[in-house]
């Protein structure tokens, strides 16, 4: 290395033990070519230069203060707004390990690859070194992982999404164990090429490799892409350690259900994405119910792991919401509303004249200027002609902790007992509004086979079913098949599995308008779930699970949903069956050999028993 590029390290905390980290911070300090290391302690502080920093040179816009304290706006480039699953690995030895669900490629050939690209790619830039926890510090069901970037914006997006800095360094102690996580913009300062305000590379790999534990991610500054801790860690990860470990990583909200008597269930729920997964955490039942209460534990992500009583108990690994802004209003999501008044980081929203924010759907009428999320000035009438002001994957990063429905054991380190799971899609046909799997099997087979249709607006294509199994296609870190048999196996390991449960909010009568209202409403459905858990529920026996009649469920305040239009809702479409059940096999044939032979065979028996 010459001079000019030596890396200073002026920030190595006096308490730092830990010698395997410190080595390999200044192994990637080397290869990347670093300008400095700043060993990021987490404080408001340390934020609060970083954004000051930030706002200097223009890569993110302070909101006004007395609309949104504390909050800021960051436009991302065009070419970086999203997940790029096209450019996202799983590396291991044998293919097949990382299974047709993942793009694979040999891990010594990647690294190759790697080494290339993040040489001298941090030139001119400050590598941060940012130790977090995903899970409360110090939870058995925590894990910890260190992500080195050199994004400010990563630095600040982590501090919300994360427990991070010192006190992690301090639970790593001398020897323990982390996940290490390279991320570089991959876009060195150079005297030809200055500093832009979002630095990012066409060319972006986000490598993880499982055998070793490692993330790579390479060229993008964007959400997934850049936040490591989130899908890549807590999901793609963490899924094979939890096989290894006898445990679940899913995608999958978890909130509280409190009825009026003080009861308490929690219930975890993996929704594909566009099915309101945000918005269903932090419902607000109708006051018609009479005193039911939800609370949030998380939005996205859960940890958990058996306990001695033989129940399974569940962490929010993370600490903040990401969330989709556009769609977003007090009348969709009151909670999450009222969660994003200060200390929010918005990316790809619209900024207002006054220094606030907006995206469709926050309010009916739009405000009658607005800078969009290219930084383009942007009209109403720009609106009418199809130009979205926000960008439709437009997010915010918000504390946790603010959100009103937060609930008061999301940062217990023992986690929360899970009573039940529910798998939800967006179905137009075939899917009752809700049933229950006879057993557990049988709703691994449900949750195996989870469907999703294609909205217009995400690919112009409405109706098409997409198989997302479990919500964990492009999150699961080994074979589709391997998890399958991960999840039968979890089931007869505890004395007191979850009940599993499959719902539909979005089945469409005749004329193609939506038969269930959703939304608050959907307390009906969870309150007849949680009172299956409790025994205090009737249901009937239908082909597919058992299902509740229209008596069984709590209608006060409602007279909207007649007994027929529920029985439409609920109906098993024999035909309609038959069809989907095909629909599977072609599904579970895609998964190969690995595939479990109980699920096949379970897929057999159901076509047998669909009969008129
Ligand atoms: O960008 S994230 O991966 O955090 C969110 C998403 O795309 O699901
Ligand atoms: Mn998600």
């Amino acid at each position: 290395m010459n001079q000019a590029n030596q890396t200073i390290d002026s920030t190595t905390p006096p308490h730092l033990k830990h010698a395997k980290l410190a080595a390999w911070v200044a192994e990637i300090a080397a290869l990347t070519e670093a300008k400095e290391v700043l060993w990021c302690d987490g404080s408001q502080a340390e934020a609060d230069r970083l954004f000051a920093q930030m706002v200097a040179s223009g890569s993110v816009i302070k909101l006004n203060p007395a609309k949104r304290p504390n909050s800021y706006l960051a436009l991302s480039d065009p070419s970086d707004v999203a997940r790029v699953e096209d450019r996202t690995y799983v590396c291991t030895a044998e293919p097949d390990d990382a299974g047709p669900n993942n793009n694979w490629e040999e891990p010594e050939k990647m690294k190759g690859i790697l080494k290339g690209l993040f040489k001298g790619c941090m030139r001119g830039r400050t590598m941060y070194v940012i130790p977090f926890s995903m899970g409360p510090v110090g939870s058995p069901i925590a894990h910890i992982g260190v992500e080195l970037s050199d994004s400010p914006y990563v630095v600040v997006n982590m501090r919300v999404m994360t427990r991070m800095g010192h006190a992690v360094l301090d639970a790593l102690g001398t020897d323990g164990e982390f996940v290490p996580c390279v991320h570089s913009v991959g876009s060195p300062i150079t005297a030809d090429t200055p500093d832009v305000k979002w630095p990012c590379n066409p060319t972006k790999y986000i490598c993880h490799f499982p055998e070793t534990r490692e993330i790579w991610s390479f060229g993008s500054g964007y959400g997934g892409n850049a936040l490591l801790g989130k899908k890549c860690f807590a999901l793609r990860i963490a899924s094979v350690m939890a096989r290894d470990e006898g445990w679940l990583a899913e995608h999958m909200l978890i909130l509280g259900v409190e009825s009026p008597e003080g009861d308490k269930s929690y219930i975890a729920a993996a929704f594909p994405s566009a099915c309101g997964k945000t918005n269903f955490a932090m419902l607000i039942p109708p006051k018609s119910l009479g005193g039911w209460k939800i609370t949030t534990v998380g939005d996205d992500i859960a940890w958990i792991k058996p306990g001695k009583d033989g129940r399974l108990y569940a962490i929010n690994p993370e600490a903040g919401f990401f969330g989709v802004a556009p769609g977003t209003s007090e009348k969709t999501n009151f909670n999450a509303m009222a969660t994003l008044k200060e200390n929010i980081i918005f990316t790809n929203v619209a900024l207002t004249d006054d220094g606030d924010v907006w995206w469709e759907g926050m309010t009916k009428v739009a405000p009658d200027h607005l800078i969009d999320w290219q930084g383009k000035d942007w009209t109403p009438e720009d609106g009418k002609a199809g130009r979205k002001a926000a960008h439709p994957n437009a997010r915010f990063t918000a504390p946790a902790h603010q959100c009103p429905s937060i609930d008061a054991d999301w940062e217990n380190p023992a986690g929360v007992p899970i009573s039940a799971f529910i798998f939800g899609g967006r179905r137009s046909t075939t899917v009752p509004l809700v049933f229950e799997a006879f057993n557990w099997n049988y709703g691994v087979y449900m949750a195996a086979t989870l469907g999703s249709e294609t909205t217009a607006a995400a690919t112009g294509a409405q109706g098409i079913v997409r198989r997302d199994p479990f919500a964990m296609l492009p999150f699961c870190g080994y074979h589709m098949g391997d998890y399958f048999n991960h999840w039968l196996r979890i089931g007869h390991q505890v004395s007191q599995s979850p009940r599993i449960f499959t719902v539909n909010w979005f089945r469409q009568d005749a004329d193609g308008n939506f038969m269930w209202p959703g939304f608050g409403e959907n307390m009906r459905v969870l309150k007849w779930i949680v009172e299956r858990c409790n025994g205090k529920a009737n249901a009937t026996q239908t082909a597919l699970g058992w299902t509740p009649n229209f008596a069984d469920l709590d209608w006060s305040g409602n007279d909207e949903i007649t007994e027929e239009q529920f029985e439409q809702l609920t109906a098993v479409d024999v035909g309609a069956w038959q069809a989907e059940l095909k629909l599977h096999g072609e599904w579970f044939s895609k998964l190969g050999q690995r595939m479990p032979r109980a699920l096949s065979l379970k897929r057999e028996l159901f076509e047998l028993a669909m009969v008129d």
